[in-house]
C-alpha cells in the first residue's frame, strides 16, 4: 500500500524535500493558474505575466496583480499549509520549496520557505533606481494609484514576483538543488509545466529520493513518480500526518 510505504519512509532523520504549486493553496480560495476555473483562463500568461506586458501595460498588470493581492489578504492557510508547516518542525532535515507566490506557507508557520518565484507581497522598483533595494515588502491593499510610484524616483513599483522570461534569484535555485538530495521529494499541487521548478523532481530522482506526487489529476511529471497520490493536498496530508508515531 503506498501510504504504508510513504509513511515508513518519513523517519525523524529522513531529509524530507517538499515542492508545492498553485494546488496547495486552492483550497484556501487562491484560484489556480492552469485548471478549468484557474487563474490564467481568463488571462494569458503572456499578456500579463511577463517583463514585456508590463513595459507595455503597467497599469493592466497592476490591476491583475492588485486583484488578487485582495483575493489573498481574505484568504488563510489551509490543512495542507498545516501539515507542511508541523514536518518542517518535526523532520530536522525538511525543506520547504514553493511556486506560490501567496505567502500562505509563511503565514501557516514554515520556516524558511524557498521562494521559486517571489512573492505577490513584494514590490522592486521598474527603473531599478540605486535608491530602492531589489526588493521590499508592501501590504498596501488595494494600491489607490496604478501603477504604484517609487517614492525615490517617481518610477513604477513592478510587483516583487518572478515573471516569464526572467531569471529566478540564483541563491534560491542553487538552494533548491541542493534540497534535491534528499530521502524523499513530495511534489504536490503543481501541474509541472514551469521550468526550472518543473526540473526538481527529477534531479531528485537522479540522486536517489522516492518521489511522490500530490494532486488530483495526472501531470507530464507523474509516468516518472513512485508513489502517486491522486487525492487533493488539504485531505491527503492530514491523512499521511496521522499515520506517524507520535
Ligand atoms: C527562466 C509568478 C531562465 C508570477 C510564475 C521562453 C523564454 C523564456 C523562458 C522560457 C521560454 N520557454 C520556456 C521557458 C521557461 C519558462 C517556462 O517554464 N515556461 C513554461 C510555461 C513552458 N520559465 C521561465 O521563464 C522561468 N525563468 O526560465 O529563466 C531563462 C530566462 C530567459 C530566457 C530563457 C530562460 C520563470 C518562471 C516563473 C514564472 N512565474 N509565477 C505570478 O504568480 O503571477 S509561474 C506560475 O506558474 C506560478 O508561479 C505557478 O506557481 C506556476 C506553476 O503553476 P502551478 O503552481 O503548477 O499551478 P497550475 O494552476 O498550473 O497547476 C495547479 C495544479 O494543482 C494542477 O495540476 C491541479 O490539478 C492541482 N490541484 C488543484 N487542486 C488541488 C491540486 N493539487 C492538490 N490539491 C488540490 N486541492
Amino acid at each position: 500500500m503506498n501510504l504504508d510505504r510513504l509513511v515508513r519512509l518519513l523517519t525523524p532523520g529522513a531529509r524530507i524535500t517538499v515542492m508545492t504549486g498553485a494546488g496547495v493553496s486552492a483550497a484556501s480560495g487562491v484560484p489556480t493558474f492552469r485548471s478549468s476555473t484557474g487563474l490564467w483562463k481568463n488571462f494569458r500568461a503572456e499578456d500579463l505575466a511577463t517583463p514585456e506586458a508590463f513595459a507595455r501595460d503597467p497599469r493592466t498588470v497592476w490591476e491583475w496583480y492588485d486583484w488578487r493581492r485582495q483575493l489573498i489578504a481574505r484568504c488563510v492557510p489551509n490543512a495542507a499549509h498545516e501539515v507542511l508547516a508541523a514536518w518542517s518542525r518535526r523532520f530536522p532535515g525538511f525543506t520547504l520549496i514553493t511556486q506560490n507566490v501567496d505567502g500562505l506557507h509563511e503565514r501557516a508557520g514554515t520556516d524558511p520557505v524557498l521562494r521559486m518565484h517571489g512573492s505577490i507581497w513584494d514590490v522592486g522598483c521598474w527603473n531599478e533606481c540605486a535608491a530602492s533595494a531589489h526588493r521590499w515588502r508592501d501590504d498596501t491593499v488595494p494600491f489607490p494609484v496604478m501603477p504604484p510610484a517609487c517614492r525615490h524616483c517617481g518610477g513604477p513599483l513592478r510587483p516583487g514576483v518572478v515573471w516569464f522570461g526572467e531569471m529566478l534569484d540564483a541563491e534560491v535555485v542553487d538552494a533548491c538543488l541542493e534540497a534535491t538530495r534528499c530521502d524523499v521529494f513530495f511534489t504536490i499541487g503543481t501541474s509541472a509545466l514551469v521550468y526550472p521548478a518543473a526540473g526538481l523532481v527529477d534531479r531528485a530522482r537522479q540522486h536517489g529520493a522516492v518521489t511522490v506526487e500530490i494532486n488530483p489529476e495526472s501531470t507530464p511529471a507523474s509516468g516518472g513518480i513512485d508513489i502517486v497520490i491522486a487525492q487533493p493536498a488539504e485531505l491527503s496530508l492530514p491523512v499521511i500526518d496521522g499515520q506517524l508515531p507520535r
